[in-house]
Formats: C-alpha cells, sequence, structure tokens
C-alpha cells in the first residue's frame, strides 16, 4: 500500500510537526525502554541495549489524521518484533499500547494498537531518515529523538508514538492519549476512521 492518497489527505512533501506538551530533552543515563504488562518477566532496557538489536530499514507512507499524507519517507529503526524476542507473553496477548513522554513523564502519551499488524517491516522505532530531498539524518527532537515509533500506513500518524519509553502487552484493548478524547481505537486512514 505505498503511495496511495487515503479519502480527505493531501500530500506534502515536508515533515510537519505535531504534538503535545514538552519536546523530550535526551538523557541516555536516566533513558529507559521497558516491556511490562501481560509478560512472563518486565524487561528494562537501556539505549545500549535497545541499539544493540537487529535492524531494518522501511519506506512506510505517513497519514496524520489532521489531513496531511507524506510519502517516500525511509527509515531505519529496530523492527517491533525484535522486542518479543527479549521476553515471553502471556497467552492471549492481542493489543499493545506504546507509551511515550508527555510533558516530562515517560508514560504521559500513549497508542493503542493491534499487535498481530505489526509484526512486519512497516512497524518500527526509528532513529533515522531519508527521503527525495535528504539523505540520512538522525530523528531531530520535535519528530521524537532518540527513538520513535512509525506506525505501517494502515493506521493514522497519532499511533506513532515520540519519545517512546516502551510497550505494554495487553489482552484487552485500552484507550491511549488521543483515543480517551474522542479519536479512533482503530484508525485506518483508508476508511477515514479518525473518531469513534
Ligand atoms: N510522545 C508523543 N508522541 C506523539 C504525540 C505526542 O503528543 N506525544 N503526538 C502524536 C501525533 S497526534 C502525531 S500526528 C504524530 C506526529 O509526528 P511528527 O510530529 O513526527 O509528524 O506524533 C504522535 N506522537
Ligand atoms: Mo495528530
Amino acid at each position: 500500500m505505498k503511495n496511495q492518497l487515503p479519502p480527505g489527505q493531501f500530500e506534502t512533501e515536508k515533515w510537519p510537526v505535531l504534538h503535545q506538551g514538552d519536546v523530550y530533552a535526551f538523557n541516555k543515563e536516566t533513558w529507559k525502554f521497558r516491556l511490562f504488562g501481560e509478560v512472563k518477566e518486565e524487561v528494562s532496557l537501556s539505549f545500549d541495549d535497545v541499539m544493540a538489536l537487529p535492524k531494518t530499514v522501511s519506506t512506510i507512507d505517513m497519514h496524520c489524521v489532521t489531513t496531511w499524507s507524506k510519502f517516500a519517507t525511509t527509515f531505519e529503526g529496530i523492527a517491533l518484533r525484535e522486542f518479543l524476542s527479549l521476553t515471553s507473553l502471556n497467552e492471549d496477548v492481542k493489543f499493545i499500547k506504546i507509551y511515550g513522554y508527555y510533558n516530562g513523564d515517560p508514560f504521559g502519551y500513549s497508542a493503542n494498537l493491534p499487535l498481530d499488524r505489526l509484526l512486519g517491516d512497516d512497524a518500527l522505532f526509528v532513529y533515522r531518515w531519508k527521503d527525495n530531498d535528504r539523505d540520512w539524518e538522525d530523528i531531530s527532537p520535535k519528530h521524537g529523538f532518540p527513538l520513535r515509533f512509525i506506525p505501517p500506513a494502515s493506521f493514522y500518524l497519532w499511533k506513532g508514538t515520540k519519545w517512546v519509553s516502551g510497550i505494554k502487552f495487553m489482552k484487552e484493548d485500552e484507550e491511549g492519549f488521543w483515543e480517551e478524547l474522542g479519536y479512533s481505537m482503530t484508525a485506518d486512514p483508508f476508511k477515514e476512521d479518525r473518531y469513534r
């Protein structure tokens, strides 16, 4: 599903910035990435632990609910599935919530997603990107440095948590930051599935 414009969207060449709250200032000493919820054992990873995981490069279209879409952006990052090899999930885990910083709180932002649609190369925790106009660049602080999630193009971009801090594994679906405010649990741009 590449370079396909969902209904109600227009294409932008630039990459706009959108979020609530402060831009997180990276501190390698205190930065942690937690795997928790329905897991046999909780895991806490340092930045070096995360960066030692296998890398994936993918071109992923982005669709923001505010109606811009950006095509042909190539990302390098760690596929979500790599984290599954670091812990054992309890039975019947179907959903996750990806957490990130909001005004200094590492778990202040979150977005829910169905796990079975995040096992491919198009579900990445990214640290650098390039497009037709530029060579590889680190993800900037405003876009989520040092690490942010980019969801598959079949989800609106608010499911792409910036300044990530962990993944909660869940049996039942649960609202995240925007979902609590009335946005869609499923968020499919091709169905204009914006609100609940
Ligand atoms: N931690 C955090 N992640 C966030 C947000 C936020 O407020 N805080 N906003 C989301 C929203 S609404 C969008 S549209 C995308 C925008 O990503 P961009 O600024 O890199 O384009 O980030 C998402 N990730
Ligand atoms: Mo958004």
